[in-house]
């Protein structure tokens, strides 16, 4: 039996009727609050009674809490609600409709999970604003996509999303154009979905790129455009000015009327700002804050610019800011209140994780980490931006709502562990293999400068290996290492079986996937290799080797279409490829054969997906390339493992789009130990073909720069040759 009020909110309803049914109730007899009678007589039939709905939607629920001694949810914030279950009595009682439909959706996982006998609970969220900003580069989610993902907010108690995709040319290129009447069905029945799931849609329109801040015509343009939107139920809405120029106006008017420089940016942006909150938000009773991104968006430093929005800009408006650094590897308390003292108004969080439009051959399925748990009292709220790929970024989305609604008890690795559970579901342990070697640890990296590591379940296993072998023991170790490396052989295929009714994340996954698979078959020969070579038996040896060789060279021929054009995936990161290479190493020392297997150095940053290994991947048309200019004793080189004869050195730089991104000032030099160098010769132009000295011998062979220069750097290829080769 379900009790609820005229004002219940429906879809909260909805969620408890499909949790009654998936426990097998086969008839719910639906009884309205003020029917005391039937209330009273079903009761005393002794079913299940589910009271639905807090003070503000039903006058029975609070009857239900105080037979069972509990307080309703009155003074909670809004989200929050009282869920209690005992002696044939359910309630779900909301301090608003939101916190009803959360208590509908908490319900749902105590029932999931098993744990449905007498509870009480007291729950509510610690963020004002949860939830996810769509504002990536590249090709926005499709509607399908979207509509999933207000289902997925509604249930994960996320109550935000921002409509704001980059390459959408009504958004930005083309902000000034209406929407025709086709464009604006799809976008209203997302509006729909979003307040089905109690998510606030915001319409975030990007005017910076041709905007001029002064003109009527522009104002009118953005109210006009907020107003079609305003017309098919949207309530909140943004004006982002990020990723523009602000010392290059778009029209005279502005030059004449605001000056030059960061202050006159502020001021314009603040003018403008200020008449559509005059003109349109402040005449719109119902609609939300008007959110803005402001031109600096990614630092704490006072400027001009940010002083002018401080004193400038209406005080209703909220200011998005990124953390510092774009892609922020931590964000802390006193950086949130310092944001908040420094922009002088109210701050929401667009935080660029799990975001891969910069990192593309990436994809980023680790938690949401490095954010201290009260950055939230000074905050409006955090929106996460996600990937590309919109089913996978379920996994980080689900625990960045996690950590706004409870930032306190938040546990990176539980909820990275549910978040597989849901988005898994059976097939949980086989996702949880994927996702784990694609596990980024970007935030770690920017945090504490560590290389950023995939596979946190492998690389322990491939030490203990390597110890294991060291010690002549490695039977045990090696059996731990390939269970787990063939449950990673399997996993493409283990996947696609377990996951086929979301064949959405299949496709999106479907080259990490099959990456992943052909690392395990190859680690799988690797051991198979090394023991057969503990054993002496070189024939299996060998025939291992061949197979290793073949599975690595398919996994690096996988291609993966991007908007920066097809990228090799990247998983199990800086895990896969070194080891397959030491044991590629090992096993040729063994054999006797010559071959070097040169590793790149470098004391460089790497300038998006362009990683060294593209310098020694015997591809011309791939490169490295570095994120900066060089100083006076950068290096870029590469390691041959042991000291060895070596004769001659080609090293590529510069490409033809950047012609001038190589060393213009450096040497050529080789070292057998790293720490006494001998050089070759100077480095001034892009190609270099070198003869080493008769007899020379080098682990290590490198250009080091010698001079400044504005240039970055890119090396196609660096080949170094032995005597035999
Ligand atoms: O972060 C902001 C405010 N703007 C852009 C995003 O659109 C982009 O997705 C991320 C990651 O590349 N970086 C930005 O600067």
């Amino acid at each position: 039996v379900e009790v609820a009020g005229a004002g219940t909110d429906p879809s909260a309803l909805a969620v408890v009727d499909q949790v009654l049914r998936s426990a097998g109730a086969s008839t719910i007899v639906k009884i309205t609050d003020s029917d005391q009678a039937a209330v009273d007589r079903e009761r005393g039939k002794g079913g299940l009674v589910v009271f639905v709905g807090g003070p503000t939607e039903s006058k029975a629920t609070a009857f239900a809490l105080a037979a069972l001694r509990l307080d309703g949810p009155e003074g909670l914030s809004p989200g929050g609600y009282v869920l209690a279950a005992d002696r044939g009595v359910i309630a779900l009682s909301g301090v608003d409709t939101s916190g009803t439909f959360y208590a509908a959706h908490s319900l749902r996982q105590l029932f999931a999970s098993g744990k449905s006998r007498a509870f009480g609970m007291r729950d509510w969220p610690a963020a004002p604003l949860r939830g996810v900003i769509e504002g990536f580069y590249g090709a926005p989610w499709s509607h399908a996509d979207r509509l999933a993902q207000l289902d997925f907010y509604g249930r994960t108690k996320q109550n935000m999303y921002v409509y704001s995709p980059k390459d959408d040319p009504f958004l930005r290129a083309r902000w000034r154009d209406q929407y025709p009447p086709e464009q604006l069905t799809p976008l209203s029945q997302l509006v729909s979905r979003a307040a089905a799931n109690h998510v606030e849609f915001t319409y975030a329109l990007s005017p910076g790129l041709s905007v001029c801040y002064s003109s009527d015509a522009d104002k009118t343009a953005l109210v006009t455009k907020f107003q079609s939107l305003w017309e098919i139920g949207v309530r909140s809405f943004a004006i982002p000015l990020d990723d523009i120029s602000y010392t290059r106006w778009n029209c005279d008017a502005d030059a004449a009327k605001f000056g030059t420089g960061g202050a006159a940016a502020g001021a314009a942006q603040s003018f403008l700002l200020n008449r559509v909150q005059q003109d349109f938000i402040a005449t719109h009773p119902g609609v939300e804050r008007l959110q803005t991104v402001p031109t600096e968006y990614y630092d704490l430093a006072d400027s001009p610019y940010k002083t002018a929005l401080r004193t400038q800009l209406d005080k209703a408006v909220i200011v998005e800011w990124t953390g510092v650094g774009v892609i922020a590897g931590q964000i802390t308390e006193k950086q949130a209140r310092q944001a908040k003292e420094v922009f002088g108004h109210d701050i929401l969080i667009w935080d660029n994780y799990p975001v891969n439009d910069y990192i593309t051959e990436r994809l980023l399925l680790g938690p949401y980490i490095g954010r201290e748990p009260g950055i939230a009292k000074f905050l409006s709220g955090i929106t996460a931006n996600p990937m590309v790929q919109a089913e996978a970024s379920k996994i980080a989305e689900f625990t960045s709502g996690d950590f706004l609604w409870n930032p306190g008890r938040y546990d990176p690795d539980k909820s990275w562990l549910a978040a597989i559970a849901d988005l898994g579901g059976p097939a949980a342990p086989a996702l949880k293999v994927f996702a784990e070697n694609n596990y980024s640890s970007l935030l770690v990296r920017l945090e504490t400068g560590k290389p950023d590591l995939d596979s946190p379940v492998l690389r322990p296993l491939l030490a203990a290996f390597w110890t294991a072998l060291e010690k002549k023991n490695p039977w045990d170790a090696a059996a731990k290492l390939d269970r787990y490396l063939t449950s990673m052989a399997s996993d493409p295929e283990d996947l696609r079986r377990g996951m086929a009714s979301n064949p959405k994340f299949l496709a999106e996954a479907g080259p990490w996937l099959d990456q992943v698979g052909l690392y395990g078959q190859a680690g799988g020969h690797a051991v198979k290799m090394l023991l057969a070579q503990f054993d002496g038996d070189g024939a299996k040896a060998w025939a291992e080797r061949g197979e290793l060789v073949a599975a690595l060279k398919q996994a690096q021929a996988i291609r993966v279409p991007t908007s920066r054009g097809p990228r090799n995936p990247s998983t199990c990161t800086a895990v896969c490829v070194p080891f397959l290479d030491s044991a590629l190493a090992t096993a040729d020392r063994w054999f006797g054969l010559p071959g070097i297997r040169p590793r790149p150095t470098t004391s460089l940053g790497t300038y998006t997906d362009n990683v060294p290994a593209r310098m020694v991947d015997g591809d011309p048309e791939t490169y490295y390339w570095s994120d900066w200019a060089p100083r006076v004793g950068d290096s870029i080189g590469v390691d041959l493992g042991t000291a060895q004869r070596v004769s001659h050195v080609d090293i590529a730089m510069g490409k033809p789009t950047s012609p001038d991104d190589f060393v213009h000032n450096g040497v050529l030099e080789y070292s057998a130990d790293g720490t006494r160098w001998t050089t070759v010769k100077t480095v001034t132009e892009p190609v270099i073909s070198a003869d080493l000295p008769e007899g020379a011998e080098a682990r290590f062979v490198r250009v080091r720069t010698t001079g400044p220069q504005p240039f970055w750097v890119v090396v196609r290829e660096f080949t170094v040759s032995t005597p035999d080769s």
